[in-house]
């Protein structure tokens, strides 16, 4: 078996294992070592691995480059994957555009590096990371999540990311912090959006309670099918909490803040009638403009019940007794 060391946390297409790697439970938990032990070929990259180097460069500023990480075999969706090419050009990111096919295009020449992350507020040393070097230190892996849109409209991804729990171990939040409040760029030059809606409340900003942010399912995203993340889907780094409304999994995340008070959300802020902090699917509780009972599955026929938290009940009904 071939076992090449990448440079970075990701690799360019010709240096790529060509598939994902599927694993058992147990060989998942087991890790990386195992991966390789099994001798499947799949290149494993967690910030454990010890393999971190430079960053290769992307030729083209939207170029996308290849990431292995091995699927987790715990989240199971009942549909199947949706079709890459309509989860990459079907988008809401109101900082390009409202026309979901057209914001692919308009975050064409959007520049998601050099990337800073900053973290500050009720943390033990406040800092700002590189998105690279952030993400090399975490433990990626590939999860299957359904995404749900207030609007009833749903995709099913393999989302490349690493638990938001780890995250926030790393950031040592102090403890009086109750929230982490997080916020996306304000690049009015490169988001046409910013610069005709100036209605709304830019940046984007959305919040978390610590104990949804540290839940087993809230992913911090760096890539889908297998590659990193195109601009319209939220580069360089995003969030995915998948029993919410999507529009709590904010998009090109630049800041994360811990907080002890509750913070202002983008959507509350604009239609506090139609929004709530909270956001929990729900399809016994109409959005004054969408029953949620049903959903359509984008890119197919398919209309298909709402589950309440989107099917996720089992992992976060107890955060809401
Ligand atoms: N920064 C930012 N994040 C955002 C949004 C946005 O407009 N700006 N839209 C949200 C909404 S309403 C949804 S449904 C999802 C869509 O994610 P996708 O385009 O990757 O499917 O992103 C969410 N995150
Ligand atoms: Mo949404």
């Amino acid at each position: 078996m071939l076992i090449k060391i990448p440079r970075g946390w990701h690799i360019p297409e010709r240096e790529a294992t060509p598939e994902h790697v599927y694993l058992n439970r147990r060989k998942f938990l087991a890790g990386a070592s195992a991966a390789a032990g099994v001798g499947i070929g799949g290149l494993v990259f967690s910030g454990e691995g010890g393999l971190l180097a430079a960053f290769p460069a992307p030729k083209r500023k939207s170029e996308l480059l290849r990431i292995s990480a091995v699927r987790n075999p715990e989240y199971v969706v009942d549909h199947p994957i949706t079709a890459e090419r309509v989860a990459t050009r079907f988008n809401n990111y109101y900082e390009f555009t409202e026309i979901k096919d057209r914001v692919w295009k308009l975050a064409e020449e959007f520049e998601p590096r050099p990337w800073e992350i900053e973290i500050k507020g009720l943390v033990e040393k406040p800092r700002k990371i590189d998105v690279d070097d952030l993400v090399r230190r975490m433990p990626l892996e590939e999860r299957v999540y359904r995404h749900r849109c207030v609007e009833t409209w749903a995709i099913i991804v393999p989302w490349i990311g690493f638990p938001m729990k780890k995250f926030v171990e790393w950031c040592a939040p102090k403890s009086k912090a109750r929230y982490v409040r997080m916020v996306s760029f304000y690049r009015p030059a490169q988001a046409e959006g910013q610069r005709v809606a100036t209605s709304y409340p830019w940046p984007y900003h959305e919040a978390l309670t610590l104990a949804e942010a540290t839940n087993e399912l809230a992913l911090l995203v760096v890539g889908m099918y297998g590659k990193t993340l195109p601009n319209q889907n939220g580069a360089p780094l995003r969030l995915h909490i998948p029993w919410k409304y999507g529009f709590k999994s904010i998009k090109g995340i630049t800041r994360f803040e811990f907080t002890d008070e509750q913070p202002p959300t983008f959507w509350n802020a604009t239609i506090p009638t139609e929004y709530d902090f909270v956001a929990n699917v729900d399809p016994a509780k109409p959005h004054p403009r969408w029953p949620q009972a049903h959903e359509q599955l984008v890119g197919t026929e398919g209309v298909v019940p709402t589950r309440l938290y989107n099917g996720y009940e089992k992992y976060v009904a107890s955060l809401y007794k």
